[in-house]
């Protein structure tokens, strides 16, 4: 892989590396009022995870306050967030799900 500090002077190796799309995080946030339950199903419903894994997470983030559901390239991410977020607010639940820059 050619160093940026070299002014281009190194070869270029025959097959060079496509550049990575940047990945997203996204992050459910705790709220006092969200239902367990409907965090589960949330979880659930637009991040495929089992019943297990669901609770696992919604556990994490009833007691850290915040936790990871998935990593994306940023349409992805922002797409799902608005979805949990849309998705919250139709059932009149304050959750709260964003999204923030991973790597
Ligand atoms: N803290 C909520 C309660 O006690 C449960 C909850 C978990 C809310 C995860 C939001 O992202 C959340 N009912």
């Amino acid at each position: 892989k050619p160093r940026e500090s070299d002014g281009g002077a190194t070869l270029q190796e025959s097959r060079p590396e496509l550049k990575k799309a940047p990945r997203f995080k996204v992050v459910l946030l705790n709220d006092d009022y969200t239902p367990m339950e409907f965090v589960v199903e949330v979880l659930e419903v637009f991040f495929q995870m089992n019943r297990e894994q669901a609770t696992h997470v919604m556990l994490t983030v009833h007691t850290k306050g915040k936790a990871v559901c998935g990593v994306y390239t940023r349409d992805i991410a922002e797409t799902r967030a608005a979805q949990v977020n849309q998705y919250a607010r139709d059932n009149q639940h304050p959750l709260l799900c964003e999204i923030e820059a991973s790597e």
